[in-house]
């Protein structure tokens, strides 16, 4: 069975650090631990990335295409911007899961808008980090369908 990829945009190296108020005091380490314990108790793998980077997000979902059975990706402020990520998740096959930490909805406006949700099987936003666990749990059941 491929792994579940499961990537995070920018800034999200500082989990834990920046805008505690918004987005929790778990760091990205805490994430990845929730993550793989998840996978495991679902019976899935999961590889786990984090860039800065547009075009290196870009390139790791051209990875994705042979190596992963899943995505779930939090894009981070590239959600608001990025074509080239929606055209890179286009170009997927499996189930895509998007993911927010905060509720997007419920701040400024440029962050209701997601270009990754015209390509996402599911968007998961304002559950903390508990919205990774509940998308690996969603990718379980649409990869036994
Ligand atoms: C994370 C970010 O860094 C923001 O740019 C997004 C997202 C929201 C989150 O809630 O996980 O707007």
């Amino acid at each position: 069975m491929k792994p579940v990829l499961i990537l995070n945009g920018p800034n999200l190296n500082l989990l834990g650090q920046r805008q505690p108020e918004v987005y929790g005091r778990e760091t990205l380490a805490d994430v990845e631990r929730l993550c793989a314990e998840t996978a495991s108790s679902l019976g899935l793998k999961t590889q786990f990335r984090q860039s800065n980077h547009e075009g290196a997000l870009v390139e790791m979902i051209h990875e994705a295409r042979a190596e992963a059975a899943a995505i779930v990706i939090n894009p981070a402020a590239y959600t608001h911007t990025s074509v080239a990520i929606l055209d890179a998740l286009n170009a997927f096959d499996g189930p895509v899961i998007e993911v927010h930490i905060s509720n997007v909805h419920k701040r400024e406006s440029f962050r209701h808008h997601s270009y990754v949700s015209a390509r996402a099987d599911a968007v998961i936003a304002g559950c903390g980090t508990q919205g990774y666990a509940l998308a690996l749990h969603r990718v379980a059941t649409l990869l036994k369908g």
